[in-house]
């Protein structure tokens, strides 16, 4: 029997569109340079630690002659963090640039993400190899790992792999933390006159990657839809059904983009949006109280069901959960040796309790059980609290059945709360990416290759105008030190390149905001069904909501 579906044979052919100066051959295209760029703040600190690589000119690619692109060139790749549909796109459009500008030109996977550059653990990669992965979902191509490229022994370790292998260009395709590492090691490569450029490509499903170059980072879009397409079908079961609050966490590590995207998409009842939490300073209680009011009010006009969405990373946008959390990552990072010798829970919360804050113990004291004992487990390895892990939509339901049940010993509430918890994430993370993550991802490479090409270091691919059909696409790149500020981590102050978390002023919550009392109340689910692949170019060709109201 087969292992390969009939979805995944079909999709093994399908054509990605590229943007339309990609019909003209390699050397027929030229970089044009724009005015100089700055930083989005603290230019001058990023000027000095970015000496080599600052402020460089936008980058947009028209026709003209390049006799360059002709050169034979080896190229490394790297996949870099969790998991977004188009990964491998990103890689087949590098490759088909590489070989269409000279065919004897090498494409190296590293494996297992960054760590595989400094291990030197790489495949080269061949048509026939990649054939197997083109327009599927995943990043098992060459594997992906969260290992940090930060120190100079990892760069200078990098850098002989890369002399070892005749490689002059990395690609590193990653979120925003990789993308930091990536212009920190160009910086490096450049400052050394090492002669190998580096080359980042905007990737995450949380869809926190993005500036006004960078329109959307990759893997958002068929997310959100697998999301949106579940959501949908958990609505349509809840109506007809009518007995259940479903309530519904989506990934998304920091930002609530997904979330949003995932209302617009289909009308939830209740849609936290963990941005706003923060603006207005709303304590637990506070969205408690908010949840418990739309479920009272649905049961008075007899309908005790609803769908409510909860973005991942709410737990750390309330304030009062944000400084207990920072507490709890500080007092376990600097105590770790003795935190390892308390073996159970209750021995964990007695010593935790005394080395709180009187705020921090009392926030942590009204949370269930279950709740403290995941504020306590594993931290990340940059000490933080794996927020995927810790059940934020079972915390609401259980604060709003204690909050309803109180009502009803008061005589106020007289209807019915029964729930179910979901929490959508890895089923998004590898889906076969949608018509637009397919050609986007693609061009993302194949643009990746021109960057290269045009002897750019530094620089992230960028495609613009996505709301648009893929031939109006504008192909070019922007240095990564136009993204960056200074930020403190881990009590220094260190160049990175700043989170796009949801504004509250932008179209996309805008218009959410505009709509969500009624969608509370008046049952107005839309269900979106499954990402189409072939059929009419509306249903399988539009782009998220987000990005549509942005564009306008
Ligand atoms: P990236 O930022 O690396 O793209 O990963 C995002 C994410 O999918 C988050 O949404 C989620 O919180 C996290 O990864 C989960 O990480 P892990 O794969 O380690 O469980």
């Amino acid at each position: 029997m087969t292992n390969m579906s009939k979805l995944q044979e079909a999709r093994y052919k399908y054509t990605p569109a590229l943007p339309s100066i990609y019909s003209n051959k390699p050397e027929d295209i030229k970089v044009s340079m724009g005015k100089p760029t700055e930083s989005v703040s603290d230019q001058a600190a990023l000027k000095q630690l970015f000496d080599a690589t600052y402020g460089e000119p936008e980058a947009v690619f028209e026709k003209g002659s390049n006799p360059d692109a002709k050169k034979k060139i080896n190229v490394g790749v790297i996949l870099s963090g969790g998991q977004a549909p188009g990964g491998h796109n990103v890689i087949a459009g590098l490759f088909d640039g590489i070989k269409a500008g000279n065919p004897d030109s090498k494409l190296y996977g590293f494996l297992g993400g960054p760590s595989g550059i400094i291990e030197d653990k790489a495949i080269e990669i061949t048509s026939e190899y990649l054939d197997g992965y083109r327009n599927t979902g995943g990043f098992d191509i060459i594997g992906s790992g969260r290992t940090k490229l930060e120190s100079e022994e990892h760069f200078d370790m990098a850098l002989e792999v890369c002399a070892k292998k005749g490689i002059t260009a990395v690609v590193i395709i990653g979120g925003d933390d990789s993308n930091t590492n990536a212009a920190l090691l160009g910086e490096y490569f450049a400052k050394k006159k090492s002669g190998v450029q580096v080359i980042g490509v905007p990737k995450t499903i949380d869809g926190d990657l993005k500036n006004e170059s960078i329109e959307i980072s990759f893997g958002f879009d068929t997310a959100t839809k697998t999301y949106s397409e579940l959501i949908g079908n958990i609505m349509r079961d809840s109506n007809s059904a009518k007995k259940y609050w479903h309530f519904i966490k989506l990934m998304g590590r920091s930002a609530s983009h997904i979330a949003l995207e995932c209302a617009l998409e289909t009308h939830p009842n209740i849609t936290i949006i963990s941005e706003e939490v923060e603006q207005k300073q709303k304590t637990l209680s506070e969205i408690i109280d908010e949840v418990t009011k739309v479920v009272m009010q649905r049961s008075e006009n007899g309908e005790s069901f609803g769908v409510a969405l909860i973005p991942e990373g709410l737990i750390e946008f309330i304030p009062e959960m944000k400084i207990l959390i920072s507490e709890l990552n500080n007092i376990m990072a600097e105590n770790a040796t003795h935190f390892a010798t308390l073996h159970t829970f209750e021995d964990q919360s007695e010593w935790i309790n005394k080395n709180l804050s009187k705020d921090s113990s009392y926030a942590f004291s009204i949370l269930p059980n279950n709740i403290q004992r995941q504020l306590l487990m594993d931290r990340d390895p940059h000490g933080n609290v794996q927020v995927s892990r810790i059940e934020t939509e079972k915390l609401i339901i259980e604060m709003v059945e204690d909050k309803l049940k109180e009502f009803k010993n008061a005589g106020k509430f007289s209807g019915s709360f029964s729930s179910q918890n979901h929490f959508f994430g890895y089923e998004g993370r590898c889906a076969f990416p949608s018509n637009f993550d397919s050609s986007y991802c693609y061009s993302l490479g194949y643009n990746a290759f021109f960057l290269i090409a045009a002897g750019l270091t530094g620089y992230m691919s960028a495609i613009k105008n996505l709301a648009k059909p893929a031939s109006d696409w504008v192909a070019g790149g922007i240095p990564l030190t136009m993204m960056m500020n200074m930020e403190t981590r881990h009590g220094k102050s260190k160049p990175v390149i700043k989170k796009a978390l949801v504004e509250l002023d932008q179209a996309p919550f805008k218009a959410f905001a505009a709509n969500r009392e009624e969608w509370a109340l008046r049952t107005s689910f839309k269900y979106p069904g499954a990402i189409q692949y072939y059929g009419p170019d509306e249903v399988c060709n539009r782009p998220t909501e987000t990005l549509i109201l942005e564009s306008k």
